[in-house]
């Protein structure tokens, strides 16, 4: 049974609306590629199919069954020995490890690849996140070598990771010849292996389906990209994406996703606040400050951010929440989210702690600078929040 080259899945001709539909005469086959229906849409009319993963938030039994799901392809990689290609978002950098990872790949090389950083305003030293980046991996018992910032869609910094990925495949202790690229949906794995193969010219238009949707590579799709030198074909792997159940974009609809995922380099929106002052980021993070406290957004351009004081919290709330305070856009976006919850901070900043910022998984960085001063945030639960010292 053939695979459909857009998103992995087995081909099938009996339902039109699963995926991998291909009609009867289309299946015949004439040494092309394969798209399925679903593939073909989002190509081709850029269709909206995340209705899907939005069901899994009415049903528990269903969500647990596509985690599972996940689990048992990645179940492929126990035992076998192989490079991992692990991409991370750059604004999701706590909670787009995958949990367990290390119970299946066991201590296979792992590069991590920090995508996306195209959106990164300049002043930003990537390098300290590189470090913390590297931290969170061993912790989490990972064999990690090496940490690059790429961008897949500008194809920054391919050329390395090609060269060591080259560079592992020649070593003669290194017997696997499979990279798989692993990483939460809509990191841009898709993104990159089209990048890889575009900038060394084995395909002029992308081969493999992307979106800015989520759970859009369905099944595993081994790509070959040349021979060791024992003359073996190499494998690069593109895999579907985990559904990451911490970061904020998982859980928002297509319009909101417009809003929270910077599709241009970010401006960072600073603010000098004094005394009791409330902060929204559209309708889903609020931030009640006190004392003077300078703070910088580093979020989509897109993001409205709002300043009033906190005694007009409430009615604003009230007032503009769906319509003022976007996302979310309805009452249907919210409900994914599940219960919200607040947690207050209280901080100083020194010599030793110079800054703090506050990672929103998903959504972005807030910069806190200030002698002294509190700072309450309230978003769902389910969404990842790290306060680091001397991150940014
Ligand atoms: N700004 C920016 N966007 C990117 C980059 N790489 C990918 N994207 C965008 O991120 C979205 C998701 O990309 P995909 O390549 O489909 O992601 P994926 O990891 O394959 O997703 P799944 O197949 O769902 O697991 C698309 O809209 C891409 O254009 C990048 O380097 N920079
Ligand atoms: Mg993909």
């Amino acid at each position: 049974m053939s695979k459909c080259i857009g998103c992995g899945i087995k081909i099938q001709s009996t339902d039109k609306e699963a995926p991998g539909y291909v009609p009867v005469s289309a299946t015949v086959d004439r040494g092309e590629a394969v798209y399925c229906k679903r593939c073909y849409d989002v190509i081709h009319h850029n269709k909206d199919y995340s209705s899907a993963t939005y069901e899994l938030f009415n049903d528990s039994k269903l969500l647990v069954n596509v985690i599972n799901d996940y689990y048992q392809k990645l179940s492929k990689l126990k035992g076998e020995k192989a490079l991992i290609l692990l991409l991370i978002d750059v604004l999701d950098i706590y909670s787009g490890f995958i949990p367990k990872l290390s119970e299946y790949i066991g201590d296979n090389p792992v590069m991590i690849l920090v995508n996306k950083t195209d959106v990164m305003p300049k002043s930003i030293k990537l390098n300290t996140l590189g470090e913390k980046i590297k931290q969170i991996g061993l912790n989490d018992n990972l064999n990690v070598r090496d940490v690059f910032f790429i961008s897949a869609l500008k194809q920054k910094n391919i050329d390395d990771i090609i060269r060591r990925v080259m560079d592992y495949f020649n070593r003669t202790y290194f017997r696997g010849n499979k990279t798989y690229l692993l990483g939460s949906t809509s990191v841009g794995k898709s993104t990159f292996v089209n990048s890889l193969l575009k900038k060394y010219k084995m395909i002029d238009n992308d081969l493999i389906t992307t979106s800015y949707q989520h759970q859009t590579t369905l099944d595993f799709i081994p790509i070959s990209i040349g021979t060791n030198n024992k003359k073996e074909e190499c494998f690069l792997v593109d895999t579907p994406g985990y559904l990451n159940l911490m970061t904020a974009t998982t859980y928002l609809g297509l319009e909101s996703l417009k809003q929270v995922v910077p599709r241009t380099f970010i401006k960072s929106r600073s603010y000098q606040l004094k005394e009791n002052q409330t902060m929204f980021l559209g309708g889903l993070v609020t931030l009640d400050f006190e004392g003077d406290v300078n703070v910088s957004y580093f979020v989509s351009n897109d993001l409205y951010i709002h300043r009033t004081k906190t005694s007009n919290k409430e009615e604003l709330l009230t007032k503009s929440m769906y319509k003022l305070l976007v996302p979310p856009v309805d009452e249907t976006e919210l409900k994914r989210f599940g219960e919200f919850t607040s947690k207050t901070y209280t901080l100083s900043c020194d010599e030793e702690f110079k800054h703090w910022d506050l990672c929103i998984a998903g959504i972005g960085y807030v910069h806190l600078t200030g002698e002294n001063f509190k700072v309450t945030v309230t978003l769902p639960r389910t969404i990842l929040t790290t306060l680091v010292p001397n991150l940014l």
